[in-house]
C-alpha cells in the first residue's frame, strides 16, 4: 500500500491533471450547463490534458531532478518549459507564454524575454500559477511555498500579479496538503493563513470576497464576483474557493469549478490539486483516472516527489 505521503502527492498530481483535461472541452464557455457536464464524464473516450498539466509535469520533473540543490533553478526551468511547448505546442497554450518561450527557444535570457509580452508590461495571466501546484511537494511551509511559487513563475510572468497567483495557488496547495482529511477543514484558518503570506492588497480583497462567498452554491454568481478569465487575479481565487466548498470531494471541486465557465481547465486543474491534495487520489473517481492520458506515469512522477524532502 502506498504511504499517505504518495497517497496525497498522487492526488496533487492526478488532480491537476483530471480537471484540466475535464475542463479543456469547455474552455471559454460563458457558463456549462449540468447536462454536457454529464455527457463528458460519462464519455469512454481518453481524457487529454492541455498546456497546465504539460508545464505541471514539467515543474514536477525539475523539482525531483533537483534533489539535494535549490530546488528551484530559473535558467533551467525557463529552458525546460520552453522545449514542452516546442514539443507539444497544440496543447492550447496563452498567447503571452509562447511569445516568451519563443524568444527563449531563440537564446534571449528568460529575465528580458519574459518582460516583452503585453507592451513591455509582462504577463499577468494565470500560466505561472497552473503549473505551481508539484512547488508544494517539496515546501517547508507556506511562506517558503510562496517565495519558490515566485522564483517558478518569474521565467514567464514578469507582471507581479502573474507571480503572485502562484504564489496564492502554491501556498494553498501546501496547506491543503498538510492538512488533515480525517477532521474537517478549518476554512477560516485556512483562508487566514494564506492572507498572512499573500500580502499584496489587491489579492487580499479576493480572498475577503472568497470568504464571503463561501456557500453560495452557484458557481456562475461566483464566477461574476470573482472572475473566472485567463488572468491570475480573475481565476486562481474562484479556484481557492471551489476549493473550500468541496475541501473533501475532489469530483464536486472540479464540477463546480467548471459550472462556473470561462478558464475552465485551469480552473478546475488548481481546484483539483487543491482538493486531492488534501484527500488523497483514491477520492479521485477511478472511472476518470482509468481514462486519464499518462496517469500511470504522472502517479510515478508523485511518488518520486513524495519521497523528497524540503530544500531551499
Ligand atoms: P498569457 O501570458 O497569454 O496570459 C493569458 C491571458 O491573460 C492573455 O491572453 C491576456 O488575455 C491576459 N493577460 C495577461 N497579461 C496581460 C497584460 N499584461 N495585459 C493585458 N492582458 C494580459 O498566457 P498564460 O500562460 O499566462 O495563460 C494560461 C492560460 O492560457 C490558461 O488558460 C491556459 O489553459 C491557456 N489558454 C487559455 C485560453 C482561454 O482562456 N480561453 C485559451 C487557450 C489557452
Ligand atoms: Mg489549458
Ligand atoms: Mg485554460
Ligand atoms: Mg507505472
Amino acid at each position: 500500500t502506498p504511504s499517505p505521503a504518495s497517497t496525497k502527492a498522487r492526488g496533487l498530481l492526478l488532480g491537476a491533471a483530471v480537471g484540466d483535461a475535464l475542463g479543456a472541452p469547455f474552455e471559454g464557455r460563458h457558463s456549462v450547463d449540468g447536462a454536457q457536464l454529464v455527457r463528458q464524464e460519462r464519455s469512454a473516450e481518453a481524457l487529454r490534458y492541455t498546456d497546465d498539466t504539460a508545464l505541471t509535469l514539467v515543474l514536477a520533473r525539475h523539482l525531483a531532478e533537483r534533489r539535494g540543490m535549490v530546488a528551484v533553478d530559473e535558467d533551467t526551468l525557463a529552458g525546460q518549459l520552453a522545449r514542452e511547448w516546442r514539443r507539444e505546442p497544440w496543447r492550447g497554450y496563452g498567447a503571452g507564454s509562447r511569445e516568451v518561450f519563443e524568444r527563449v527557444l531563440a537564446g534571449t535570457p528568460w529575465a528580458e524575454a519574459s518582460k516583452v509580452s503585453f507592451a513591455g508590461h509582462g504577463s499577468y495571466g494565470n500560466g505561472a500559477a497552473m503549473r505551481v501546484a508539484p512547488i508544494a511537494l517539496v515546501s517547508a511551509g507556506p511562506t517558503h511555498a510562496a517565495e519558490l511559487a515566485r522564483k517558478s513563475a518569474v521565467v514567464t510572468h514578469a507582471h507581479r500579479h502573474g507571480q503572485e497567483g502562484a504564489a496564492l495557488q502554491a501556498c494553498a496547495a501546501f496547506l491543503a496538503l498538510s492538512s488533515d482529511p480525517a477532521s474537517p477543514l478549518n476554512r477560516e484558518a485556512f483562508l487566514g493563513r494564506l492572507g498572512h503570506t499573500i500580502e499584496h492588497t489587491e489579492w487580499q480583497s479576493r480572498l475577503d470576497q472568497v470568504r464571503r462567498l463561501i456557500g453560495t452554491s452557484s458557481p456562475t454568481f461566483a464566477a461574476s464576483q470573482l472572475g473566472n478569465d485567463a488572468t491570475a487575479v480573475a481565476s486562481v481565487p474562484l479556484a481557492v474557493l471551489a476549493f473550500l466548498q468541496y475541501p473533501d470531494r475532489p469530483a464536486e471541486a472540479i464540477r463546480y469549478a467548471i459550472r462556473a465557465g470561462g478558464d475552465t481547465d485551469t480552473i478546475a486543474s488548481m481546484a483539483g490539486a487543491l482538493t486531492a491534495a488534501r484527500t488523497g487520489a483514491q477520492a479521485i473517481p477511478p472511472e476518470w483516472l482509468a481514462r486519464l492520458e499518462s496517469a500511470s506515469d504522472i502517479g510515478d512522477l508523485a511518488d518520486t516527489l513524495a519521497t523528497r524532502t524540503p530544500s531551499s
